[in-house]
């Protein structure tokens, strides 16, 4: 009786790994979904038909609760195996484990690691199974013989109990929260396919071909969604699907305003490039990239709700809690494109860029002004709400440095002596632009760079400075001009609490 509860426990600990391994994998490789559509697709017609004809739309239920009766049999039989001749109840584990693999791989669109879950769900109940049993052996042989056993019966007995409850109960909440959490993003991914964003009502120009120079190793002037960083608190993607999603645009507001996404989707949406940067970019860095954005500018929606009195700021939420405070004349001003964005790069923006909805806000860093998956805009005042990174030590305002960045060659890398090499970055201050870029070679001057193509102020631009190395090691530093004039700092400082500054350099050596 008490083994099979032990296989009982051990089925748990397959299930709670198992689906918790599904839940990293962004919701694949569930053994428990994978199994039971694996014998939706075998079963014959004719016991489908029946499961239909008995418990209607409740066939799906039923065929859970089937399956966990026999699941729950072969469990507890297992345990009583495993008991009477062990490895044998871990080889019945082990063939359920089998066979599960089986389903999930023949599941279509299943990944590499989408056995992963089953695998490691196989171990955990293996070893679960051997441990209580050997606690139950324990309290056995203390009953038997307690003379010769080191603790009483009693005290074996408490702890075969409290390990097998404390076992069974983690793996049922951490198994039944991951395969809630698994089903949500499945869901959200399904809906993510499934959006056919409209065309921009005002389409951004085409890129000019001259926005790109001809250089190895440079950073393509538009990052493709594959490898734009990603920088959240959330450890777990939210999964928001569209239809359950709204905007609430309230606080210090003449008008609340509340905005489904069939409205989003129904206004005319502006496209535009706008280069997007962390405010915890180290100097060379990469937390940067360019993408093509497609929403609704957020000043016609301010326009909507009328902000009162002496507001200042907009402080937007995310629903995982992230929140950022922009300030209110940015988001209302004529000349920033700051949009509440659906679209990057021509798609439905990725789960982890902010799948249904972000903001984008061209000139400020993403921790005070690129809130994903939002939800709520509150019109309020900077000395009465912060961000969620505020209060941690970085700046309230978070306006992007001016900056420059050597992408080749690398630092460390060897050249030729007497063969042109070509010097490349990106340079950027979204909003501002950028007119030159600068280059140096050890102690010599200041070079002009030539300069790919401007297309809007609010991206950066691609530079080039093709040098012929003399031998030895060589210092190189970039620095660029703002379209203000404004000359880009030497002066070194760490990213916080507002942003990185100083001069980008590389060391390479002349061979
Ligand atoms: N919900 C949410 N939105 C967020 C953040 C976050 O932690 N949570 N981080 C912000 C920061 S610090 C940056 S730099 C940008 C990064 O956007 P990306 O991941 O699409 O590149 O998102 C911003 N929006
Ligand atoms: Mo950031």
């Amino acid at each position: 009786m008490f083994a099979a509860c032990v296989g009982l426990v051990a089925a748990a600990a397959f299930l709670g790994v198992a689906e918790f391994g599904a839940l990293l994998l962004g919701g694949a490789g569930s053994p428990l979904v994978a199994v039971g559509s694996a014998v939706i697709d075998l079963a014959p017609g004719g016991a489908k038909d029946l499961m239909v004809a008995l418990f209607g739309t409740g066939d799906k239920v039923a065929l859970f609760v089937l399956m966990t009766v026999i699941v729950a049999a072969v469990s507890a039989g297992a345990g009583i195996l495993e008991r009477a001749r062990p490895p044998f109840g871990a080889v019945v584990f082990a063939v359920g484990g089998v066979l599960a693999l089986i389903a999930v791989s023949t599941r279509s669109g299943s990944g590499t690691f989408d056995g992963a879950p089953t695998v490691f769900g196989v171990a955990a109940a293996v070893i679960v199974l051997r441990l209580l049993l050997r606690r139950l052996r324990r309290w056995e042989a203390a009953e038997a013989v307690p003379s010769a056993a080191p603790r009483p019966a009693s005290a074996e007995r408490r702890a075969f109990l409290a390990w097998g409850v404390a076992t069974a109960a983690v793996a049922v909440v951490v198994g039944t929260a991951s395969r809630l959490g698994s089903s949500a993003m499945q869901a959200a991914a399904a809906a993510r396919r499934a959006v056919r964003l409209p065309a921009a009502a005002t389409a951004a120009p085409a890129v000019p071909a001259g926005a790109s120079l001809d250089v190895d190793g440079i950073t393509p002037y538009v990052t493709p969604n594959a490898d734009f960083y990603r920088i959240d608190t959330a450890l777990r993607v939210p999964a928001v699907d569209p239809a359950d999603w709204s905007l609430r645009i309230h606080g210090a507001v003449e008008n609340e305003v509340t905005l489904t996404w069939d409205e989003l989707l129904a206004l005319p949406l502006e496209e535009h490039m706008a280069t997007l940067s962390c405010v915890s970019n180290e100097v060379g860095g990469d937390l940067i990239g360019n993408a093509l954005w497609l929403g609704y500018p957020i000043r016609e929606l301010l326009a909507r709700a009328k902000p009162t009195g002496d507001a200042d700021m907009v402080l937007s939420t995310s629903v995982d809690g992230f929140s950022a405070g922009t300030p209110l004349d940015v988001l209302q001003d004529d000349g920033t494109a700051a949009l509440l964005a659906v679209g990057m790069n021509g798609e439905p923006l990725p789960a982890e860029h902010g799948f249904p909805v972000r903001m984008v806000v061209p000139g400020l860093f993403g921790y005070v002004s690129a809130t994903k998956w939002v939800t709520e805009l509150e019109v309020t005042r900077f000395s009465d709400a912060e961000g969620y990174w505020t209060p941690r030590g970085w700046s309230e305002r978070g306006p992007v440095k001016l900056e420059s960045r050597i992408d080749t060659p690398r630092n460390g890398s060897s050249v030729t002596v007497g063969k042109a090499v070509a010097i490349a970055g990106v340079a950027w201050q979204p909003h501002t632009g950028v007119k030159a870029v600068q280059v140096r070679v050890g102690n010599g001057d200041w070079q002009q760079a030539e300069l790919a193509d401007s297309v809007s102020a609010d991206t950066w631009r691609q530079w080039v400075l093709r040098w012929t190395p003399t031998e030895g090691s060589h210092r190189i530093e970039v620095r660029a001009v703002s379209a203000d004039g404004e000359v880009q700092t030497s002066v070194e400082r760490p990213p916080a609490p507002n942003g990185a500054s100083g001069w980008h350099s590389v060391t390479v050596d002349a061979r």
